[in-house]
């Protein structure tokens, strides 16, 4: 499996609910702390051209926040039903 970053703060409600959507999918994911760590968010800045919490990357590939990460698994759940 890919690894899975996701850019948090800690008291973000959309950070929580991302985590909650990865952890109900077993998703093994890192955290990175971007609160007091100015490093942390201008790699998030630059990587994903959003000031907002949560970014989520698979890999290399930038997935969004919670929103966007909703939307990726509904795509992928509606893909995989089709396939089956
Ligand atoms: N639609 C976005 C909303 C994200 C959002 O509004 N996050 C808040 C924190 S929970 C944020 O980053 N606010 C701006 C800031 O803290 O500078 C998503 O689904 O991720």
């Amino acid at each position: 499996m890919t690894d899975i970053t996701m850019y948090s703060k800690q008291w973000c409600p959309y950070c929580r609910a991302a985590s909650a959507t990865l952890d109900a999918r077993n998703l093994e994911y890192k955290t990175i702390e971007v609160t007091g760590n100015h490093a942390a968010f201008e790699e998030m800045l630059t990587k994903s051209g959003r000031h907002t919490v949560p970014q989520i990357f698979f890999g290399d590939e930038h997935i969004g926040g919670f929103d966007d990460l909703q939307q990726y698994f509904r795509e992928l759940d509606h893909q995989q039903r089709q396939n089956t």
